[in-house]
């Protein structure tokens, strides 16, 4: 049951669909993670990792100037195992998600799967040719047999080098190996971190953290990068698609089916059947005029960069959809599912159904999921679904909604700046040398309840394209940019600066690109290394004026994300709590955890970690990171007046001309007569 929350809804969240739904909440007198939060005050003992519980002496809570743990460990050493404990569990949540990819790839390849089929077959070849693996004279199917086999290796190669890393920027390899954080395997590094922040292992705070380092870049350009890989041979590579987002895109009338987790080969499969004449007749006949599906948190992302099918939310939209009494079933499979909507659901008709071998829930009901009978499976938990259709009771849906265009790869970046016969970044890299564009911003990561949700994705992206800076965004952020509007092309054109907009209106991209959901962070990595590669931004990823930040995070994914960013090159900027925030300083260290985050990792990586919880300072940093960048690469200052006489706006003055004027503006002289 809900207690008044101190927390007027406005600033629970800024999306309106939220707060109608949080206003209901109450009245009906049910908890959310947005009362939930005010009545649980965070530890700032460990919130500030500052409290140690590797071991039965303690938990030992370090709140002394200078004291230490039971065993002796200092502040420092308990801040670096508690942060790379953290990334541990982000980069095997994302890796485990590539491993299953990597699986379903082969299985697809040997006719095991159910209904799948290899619909990139460029990408296949042109990933498994730079990996070395023979392609001519050769079946999509035996190609992707080599390729899986190359990435399931991956994960239990025990030394060397990952191969995938292979596809960062040369003078990158050579700073991690320099730096001593190549990972070896995916799987080695998590347990070489786990097993160093075990008690009595490593006990200095750089050196634990050069572990998770090596771990976090196993996740990024290991795990991640092979889920995204498998993803688009399997389900296509992305290219631009109209979708909607927000809670009003469930139906009223037909059977709604939310699909809620992360990995895109159910949900995939859901899509299919869901689509299937046989299954649509068997929703009219429990009543229903058909079948709708829907994504939460990253499910959303993927089918929705893909299929266009919509997005009903981010993280903090899961209990709320249930709120609307109007969806048949919840579909989950891996990571960001809470617990809180097996309880909720139960005040309604939802059924929720578990289908990871990992996840089961308490209270849901579990339909395991194999990729052999993949659509039968699919088809039987629609069927459970519609069948439930019949025990709708009344409905409250927020009549809220917002078209999109998503899908952004770096391929069809590629193709979208320089068209088919010559694609390129070419135009992204002189459009940024000339400062038309400023500097890039990646706005990613989850909604937190401790923060106004989406209020600081929203509010960063304003002052970014307000200040001609390119945003791309994946995951909750993403779908936070989509429920307000700012993924539709010109409708978000009236905030943009100058030169960005000129960009805008000349190839007809929105200002804020989706480029997929948190796996696809790799995504990015791929884009700032073909920036590199066009030329003209320096030789390496920490040269191009680019920020990376997480302003509303809350998962240990995103601990990774943050982590394998930095060690590419990029500055990311952390909003929320600081868990390596601890105290100021202690006599008895070396280092402490925060520094070592951003001056030691600057020294070696050139990208550094910060937590940051004021937003006017995290807009500040951005900005001047990417100011600071682009006189070190002698780019001309960044100056909107130089832009903003061209493109559409330019048409428009062009066009309130008197005739013969207008025809000398266009084409330079009178024509005609
Ligand atoms: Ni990323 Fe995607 Fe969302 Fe955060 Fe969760 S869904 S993997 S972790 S909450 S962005």
């Amino acid at each position: 049951m809900a207690k008044k929350t101190s927390r007027p809804v406005e600033e629970q969240s800024i999306d309106p669909a939220a707060q109608e739904m949080l206003i209901y909440a109450e009245q009906i007198g049910l908890s959310t993670a947005f009362t939930r939060v005010d009545e649980m005050a965070p530890c700032n003992i460990g919130g500030a990792g500052m409290c140690c519980k590797m071991c039965g002496m303690g938990p030992c809570r370090l709140t002394k100037d200078g004291s230490t743990g039971i065993c002796g460990a200092t502040i420092d050493t308990i801040q670096a195992r508690n942060l790379a404990r953290g990334i541990a569990g982000g980069a095997s949540a994302h890796s485990d998600h590539g491993r299953d990819m990597a699986f379903t790839l082969k299985a697809v390849a040997n006719g095991e799967a159910q209904g799948y089929r290899i619909r990139d077959v460029a990408k296949l070849r042109y990933l498994a040719d730079f990996y070395g693996i023979e392609i001519e004279d050769r079946t999509p199917a035996e190609i992707a047999n080599d390729l899986a086999d190359l990435y399931i290796a991956q994960f239990g190669q025990q030394k060397g080098e990952l191969v995938v890393t292979r596809r960062a920027p040369k003078k990158r390899q050579e700073v991690w190996r320099k730096a001593n954080v190549m990972p070896r395997g995916v799987d080695r590094e998590v347990v070489d971190t786990l097993h160093r922040t075990h008690i009595g292992d490593d006990q200095d705070a750089f050196h634990i953290l050069e572990g998770a380092v090596r771990c976090a870049v196993a996740d990024g350009w290991g795990g991640s990068l092979i889920a995204t890989d498998v993803s688009d041979i399997l389900f296509g590579t992305p290219a631009p698609v109209m979708g909607e987002a927000n809670l009003g895109v469930l139906s009223k009338t037909e059977v709604n089916v939310v699909v809620h987790g992360h990995e895109p080969t159910l949900s995939m499969m859901i899509v299919a059947a869901s689509q299937d004449p046989e299954m649509i007749e068997y929703a009219k006949s429990r009543g229903a005029e058909g079948i709708v599906v829907s994504g939460i948190c990253c499910t959303a992302n993927e089918t929705l960069m893909r299929q266009g099918v919509p997005a009903a939310g981010n993280f903090l939209h899961q209990e709320l959809a249930i709120l609307t009494g109007a969806v048949e079933a919840m579909v989950v499979d891996v990571q960001c599912i809470m617990q809180a909507i097996v309880p909720l659901a139960e005040n309604f008709h939802t059924e929720i159904v578990t289908t990871s071998p990992k996840v089961k829930i308490t209270g849901a009901t579990h339909i395991e999921f194999h990729e052999d009978r993949a659509l039968d499976i699919a088809k039987e938990i629609i069927k459970r679904a519609c069948d439930n259709f019949v025990n709708r009771k009344e409905t409250k849906i927020p009549d809220l909604k917002s078209s999109l265009i998503a899908g952004f790869s770096h391929e069809y970046i590629n193709y979208m700046l320089g068209g088919s016969y010559r694609g390129s970044f070419r135009p992204l890299n002189d459009a940024i040398m000339a400062g038309r564009i400023r500097g890039v911003a990646a706005i990613i990561g989850c909604n937190n309840p401790r923060s106004n949700q989406d209020y600081l994705h929203i509010e960063v992206t304003k002052e970014m394209l307000k200040n001609d800076v390119l945003v791309v965004q994946t995951g909750c952020g993403a779908i936070a940019s989509a429920k307000l509007g700012f993924m539709l092309g010109e409708a978000g054109l009236d905030q943009v600066g100058p030169g960005l907009r000129e960009i805008c209106e000349t190839t007809g991209m929105p200002p804020v690109l989706h480029v997929g959901s948190c796996v696809d962070n790799a995504r990015i990595l791929t884009v700032l290394t073909q920036m590199v590669a066009e030329g003209g931004l320096g030789d390496d990823i920490d040269q191009v004026p680019a920020v990376g930040m997480a302003p509303e995070w809350m998962s240990e994914k995103a601990l990774s994300i943050a982590t394998y960013c930095v060690a590419s090159g990029a500055y990311v900027i952390m909003g929320g709590s600081n868990p390596v925030a601890g105290m100021e300083k202690v006599s008895n260290s070396q280092f402490v955890a925060e520094e070592v985050i951003s001056k030691e990792w600057e020294r070696l990586y050139g990208g550094r970690l910060e937590f940051i919880d004021d937003i006017d300072e995290i807009i500040k940093r951005t900005l001047a990171h990417i100011d600071k960048k682009r006189k070190a690469l002698n780019l001309p200052k960044y100056d909107p007046a130089r832009w903003g006489a061209s493109g559409d706006r330019r048409m428009v003055e062009i066009e309130e001309l008197p005739l013969m004027r207008r025809e000398e503006a266009l084409y330079g002289m009178p024509v005609g007569d």
